[in-house]
């Protein structure tokens, strides 16, 4: 197992590479889609968590990943001794009419994979993604953690519904509204994920990428009156019988899994560690259940961390670890220290645990 960390756009640089290096990664998974472009509600330097507006401005549907670009940055972090395990994310911008089955969706379909095309052969041997219509949205932030920390939370179910021009809580559009996401069932969610699953996954086993599906964040059955996939553990497996692709794999989030009501989050590890459809892990821990739960500190939430780094080596798992989200540390770098804080428990249990 490797230990790495999860950075976004605007830290992709030395100093930022220099900082997981010195933590101990030897991996890292990189976002591009930038989420706090132009955004009101959203602030640099934790995890976007927005308001009803969302988070910033997708990006360009036009301006495609460049292949010299990823090739740039997977020089970049080998200089520090990092490989890049994974990009996390598609933009809406490139994707929104897959997710709403729109009139754009075969055109983006192609554009998808040309991208999956250009990571293969930068040397990127996954994609995470999250296909979800509302996205991670109807969360709130409180001094929830231990000594206050402020973290991310969920304080009860949020289905005001979303405008015209937001898809998966980013803006697609000039303005948002007057109208709202055209209604949409969870069979017809399941049949979009298909379509765009049994399009895109030939090209990605081809080009040696994976992609790996993240549960919903918050793993609610519906947010914001829009259908959710993977709410509960066992829709994985759902999710796992859609392909026998070597190249369907799962963007494994303890937290969100942890959050959701029904399963138990070992049997769960245990189950998909075994059939290797583990892509890699978001390494967070959680105290509750939606519609109310709050993340916590690596070490101070309900899951027994230790025993998952158990059943992960006891399946021989070799991917990475990240710690995903971390609550804020009090001191001049409250991302940073959260960051390090968990890294630094992270490492100890891979170094301990058989
Ligand atoms: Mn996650």
């Amino acid at each position: 197992m490797k230990l790495g960390l999860g950075l976004y756009r605007h830290q992709l640089n030395d100093e930022h590479f220099r900082f997981a290096a010195q933590a101990g990664c030897t991996a890292l998974v990189i976002h591009l889609v930038d989420y706090f472009n132009q955004a009101k509600a959203n602030k640099v330097g934790d995890q976007p968590t927005g308001d009803l507006h969302g988070w910033g401005r997708a990006g360009d549907p036009d301006q495609l990943w460049e292949q010299g670009y990823l090739e740039d940055v997977v020089k970049r972090a080998k200089a520090h001794g990092l490989e890049i395990a994974a990009i996390e994310n598609f933009d809406p911008a490139h994707w929104g009419d897959v997710l709403l089955d729109g009139p754009r969706k075969a055109e983006q379909l192609e554009n998808i994979k040309t991208m999956v095309r250009r990571v293969g052969a930068a040397g990127i041997p996954c994609i995470g993604y999250n296909f979800s219509l509302a996205g991670v949205a109807g969360r709130t932030r409180g001094t929830y953690a231990r000594g206050q920390a402020e973290a991310v939370g969920m304080e009860g179910p949020v289905d005001d519904p979303v405008p015209t021009g937001l898809v998966w809580n980013m803006q697609v559009a000039d303005k948002l509204g007057p109208g709202t996401m055209p209604p949409c069932t969870h069979e017809q969610l399941w049949s979009r994920l298909n379509d765009f699953l049994t399009a895109v996954l030939p090209v990605a086993e081809q080009s040696g990428v994976a992609l790996a599906a993240h549960p919903d964040d918050p793993p609610m059955p519906t947010i914001r009156g829009t259908p959710r996939l993977v709410y509960q553990p066992q829709l994985y497996q759902k999710l796992i019988d859609l392909s026998p692709s070597p190249a369907n794999r799962l963007e494994y989030c303890l937290g969100s899994l942890a959050e959701m009501t029904e399963g138990d989050i070992y049997d769960c590890t245990e189950s998909y560690a075994r059939q290797n459809r583990i892509g890699y892990v978001h390494f967070r821990n959680v105290r509750g259940k939606v519609p109310h739960y709050k993340e916590t500190f690596v070490d101070d939430g309900e899951i027994d961390m230790p025993r998952i780094v158990q059943i992960l080596r006891r399946n021989n798992f070799q991917g990475v670890l990240i710690p995903d989200h971390a609550p804020q540390m009090a001191c001049g770098a409250p991302w940073h220290a959260g960051m390090a804080f968990a890294l630094g428990y992270m490492r100890a249990l891979l170094q301990t645990v058989k």
